[in-house]
C-alpha cells in the first residue's frame, strides 16, 4: 500500500498551496516517496471514519501500513527521519535542523496565524486597527531576528533541511504582504524554497485538485 495523505477536496485557498497538506506533499517530494491523496469534504472530515484517524477532524493525515499520523509537523518530521534528504547525517547538524523546524512552528508561525485570525474574524471590531498593528509589530520583530540570522546564506544552517521546509512554508503565509517585502533576504529565501523542483511538483499536484473540482 502506498503512503496515503488527506487533503481538502476543495481548498478554501483556491489552490494557493497554503493548506497544510502542502507541507507534507513537499516533504514527500523532497525524499522521493510516491503517495496517494484521499480528498475530503468538510463534512467527511467530521465523520467517524476520519475522526478515527484525526481526533480534531482536520487535514492532513498520513497513513503508511499500520501507522497513522496527524499534525503536519509530526508527519513532516516522521518523513524526514525515515527517508534520506531532509536531515543531515551529522548528529549536531541534525539536531540544529530539528531546532529550526520547531522554531518555524512554535516561534514564527503563532503571530502569523494571529494576524490571519485578526484579519478574518476581527475586522468589524472597534479595536481592529490597534490589534492588527500590534500583531504585525510582533511578526516584524521575529522577521527581523530571522533576517539577521539568515544574513546572505541560502538556507538556515548549511544545506536545505526540514527546518527550511517548515520555515519557508510558514513565511509563505505572508507572501504578498508588505511585511515580508521589508526583509529582502527573507523574500529571496522564500523564493528559493518555491524554486525547488520538489516544491514545484507538490504545488502543481495540489493546484490540479483545485482545477479538477
Ligand atoms: N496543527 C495542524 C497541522 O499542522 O496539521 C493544523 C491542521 C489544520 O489547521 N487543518 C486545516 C483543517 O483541516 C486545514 S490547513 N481545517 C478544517 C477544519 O478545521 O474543520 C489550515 C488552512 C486552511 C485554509 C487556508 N487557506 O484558505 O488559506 C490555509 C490554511
Amino acid at each position: 500500500m502506498p503512503i496515503t495523505i488527506t487533503a481538502f477536496e476543495r481548498s478554501p485557498d483556491r489552490g494557493k498551496g497554503l493548506a497544510r497538506d502542502m507541507r507534507v506533499r513537499w516533504a514527500l517530494e523532497e525524499v522521493g516517496q510516491p503517495y496517494e491523496v484521499r480528498l475530503l469534504s468538510f463534512e467527511a472530515m467530521k465523520e467517524p471514519a476520519h475522526l478515527a484517524l484525526h481526533p480534531f477532524g482536520q487535514i492532513p493525515t498520513y497513513e503508511d501500513g499500520e501507522l497513522t499520523l496527524f499534525e503536519s509537523g509530526a508527519i513532516v518530521f516522521h518523513i524526514a527521519e525515515h527517508h534520506e534528504g531532509l536531515l543531515p547525517d551529522d548528529a549536531n547538524a541534525r539536531a540544529r535542523a530539528i531546532t529550526w523546524m520547531f522554531a518555524a512552528l512554535s516561534t514564527m508561525e503563532p503571530p502569523i496565524l494571529d494576524r490571519e485570525v485578526t484579519r478574518l474574524l476581527e475586522r468589524g471590531e472597534s479595536w481592529y486597527k490597534q490589534r492588527l498593528s500590534a500583531v504585525e509589530d510582533r511578526i516584524r520583530k521575529r522577521l527581523g531576528e530571522l533576517s539577521n540570522r539568515l544574513g546572505d546564506a541560502d538556507w538556515l544552517d548549511g544545506e536545505f533541511s526540514v527546518g527550511d521546509l517548515q520555515m519557508v512554508s510558514v513565511l509563505l503565509r505572508l507572501k504578498g504582504s508588505a511585511l515580508l517585502d521589508e526583509f529582502p533576504n527573507l523574500s529571496a529565501y522564500v523564493a528559493r524554497g518555491e524554486a525547488r523542483p520538489a516544491y514545484k511538483r507538490a504545488f502543481a499536484a495540489q493546484l490540479a485538485v483545485f482545477h479538477a473540482t
